[in-house]
């Protein structure tokens, strides 16, 4: 897993320049898979960085949680803030089968609180034992997982936008596909009629999502959610 500190384009970018205060989106991807999964979960440290939530998974008219593209035909998700700590935790699991596909699996938003560099930090397992980064299994068994930060770089500056690429000439012919299929991940999580909308409803529900709870394993279980 890693985090693409520039969503806009697949590749994964280990580093970006940003300007303080200025929102900005990052991706944390599955990469590298071995074995398939069944689960993922993310614990993140943001320190220097302000996390602002974007998506209202509870609906309770209050966004709390970051974004999932529904990556591996994931059903359910979970964002954990921890107040007075600089960690956040979630995760997302299927409620049947396992999958190989990678690709980007949460859209964060985050911004800059001074100048100087900041770390987009996947946490260990030998950091936190009970809660790491990691993909699990069928059985929600831990799957050896390589885990890749990013570093972003804050500005006190006015930054001048990204130009965007001229259109190539006589170029690379892959290039309109690429743009194409990354414009239809953005606009993903914004189609209400897509797969989570079912999913936070079903998490609203309290017997739904013990049912789901249960399907999914324990690996969160002793996590309270929004605490
Ligand atoms: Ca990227
Ligand atoms: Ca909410």
């Amino acid at each position: 897993m890693a985090v693409d500190a520039d969503p806009s384009d697949p590749d994964i970018d280990s580093g970006v320049l940003r300007q303080v205060g200025e929102p900005f989106q990052v991706s944390f991807d599955i990469t590298n898979v071995s074995t398939r999964w069944a689960v993922y979960r993310l614990a993140v440290d943001h320190a220097g960085l302000t996390f602002i939530p974007t998506f209202d998974l509870d609906l309770d008219d209050d966004p709390e949680s970051w974004e999932y593209t529904g990556l591996g035909v994931t059903a359910l998700d979970v964002v954990v803030s921890v107040p007075q700590s600089n960690r956040l935790y979630g995760g997302s699991a299927r409620t049947s089968g396992t999958t190989m596909d990678t690709g980007k699996a949460v859209i964060a938003t985050f911004q800059c609180e001074e100048p100087g560099a900041s770390t987009l930090h996947l946490v260990r397992s030998s950091e936190d034992p009970d809660f790491y980064t990691t993909t699990l299994d069928g059985g929600a068994v831990p799957l050896i997982t390589s885990l890749a930060d990013a570093t972003i770089t804050c500005s006190a500056d006015t930054l001048t936008p990204t130009p965007t690429p001229p259109a190539a000439v006589g170029g690379i012919a892959e290039l309109p596909l690429l743009a194409a299929s990354s414009a239809e991940e953005a606009a993903a999580p914004a189609d209400g009629s897509g797969w989570w909308t079912g999913s936070s409803a079903a998490l609203a529900g309290g017997l739904a999502a013990a049912v789901l709870v249960a399907a999914a394993g324990t690996w969160y279980a002793r996590r309270r959610w929004l605490r």
